[in-house]
């Protein structure tokens, strides 16, 4: 039976990467006259490092224009790191990063079947009450169980702490529960952690091995294209709770 649905942020919420995180840190870069840009092509190589602050390190480590010194490094990219957030809760409150289709429809399902959720992420708690208190409203807290943020979950994904610490918190056994994520690394958590995963495919990952889940598909908004496909359901335009339902009892 599946008692409860774990939501993934960056990438299955919404499409926050592209043109949140990454025009985020390049602001932040210009802002503190550093003279880098990250491409689109490069950030997509960079989000193989989950957690922005350890994608910065990781930049990093392929740079000679960056301090020498171990603690100097890190307290540059803790300072670039801090200030990406400030840029991000901006972009974010100009409303440019909406919910992907699909998303707010299925969270209504499970708020009105009584199926328990949680989010379960490497961001921060700041960027995730940035974005959903935009689109879901200032109470949409009461919507979640359980929010595990990076302050939380200090191994980040692939680790599958953040996730048992969301099983742990909603009480729920992993094999009721049901991830959704869009990454390989948060697809490991997922599964380290003992849960079912379906894949809706992001724009960086879009052809990231998937190994191990559900289901996977391009976007909850529509039915067509996933595989395998749901049976049942009173919406067959979107990606509804009898869909997911039907996925997580094929375990
Ligand atoms: C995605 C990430 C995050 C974001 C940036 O997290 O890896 O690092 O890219 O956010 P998820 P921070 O897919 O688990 O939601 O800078 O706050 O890390």
């Amino acid at each position: 039976m599946l008692a409860a649905v774990i939501w993934d942020v960056d990438g299955v919420l919404a499409e926050t990467e592209q043109f949140g995180h990454r025009v985020a840190f390049n602001r932040a870069f210009a802002a503190l006259g550093l003279p880098w840009e990250w491409s689109d092509a490069r950030y997509g190589e960079l989000l193989a490092t989950a957690g922005g602050l350890e994608r910065l390190l990781a930049d990093f480590a392929t740079r000679d224009d960056v301090p020498r010194d171990d603690a100097a490094r890190f307290e540059l990219a803790d300072r670039i790191h801090r200030l990406k957030n400030e840029h991000y809760a901006t972009i974010v409150g100009s409303g440019a990063l909406p919910l992907r289709a699909g998303v707010a429809e299925l969270i209504e399902d499970c708020a009105t079947a009584g199926v328990r959720m949680g989010i379960a992420t490497t961001t921060s708690g700041a960027n995730i009450e940035a974005l959903l208190s935009m689109h879901l409203g200032r109470d949409w807290r009461r919507l979640f169980g359980s929010v595990i943020a990076a302050e939380q979950a200090l191994r980040k994904k692939p680790d599958p702490l953040v996730y048992q610490l969301a099983l742990r918190q909603l009480d729920v056994d992993p094999r009721q529960a049901l991830a959704i994520e869009d990454s390989p690394a948060g697809i490991a958590s997922a599964l380290g952690a003992g849960l079912a995963v379906i894949v809706t495919r992001s724009r960086y990952f879009a052809d990231a091995p998937v190994d191990g889940a559900r289901a996977i598909g391009p976007s909850l908004g529509v039915r067509h294209g996933w595989h395998p496909s749901a049976a049942g359901g009173d919406d067959s335009s979107r990606v509804d709770l009898a869909a997911l339902r039907d996925w997580h009892a094929r375990g």
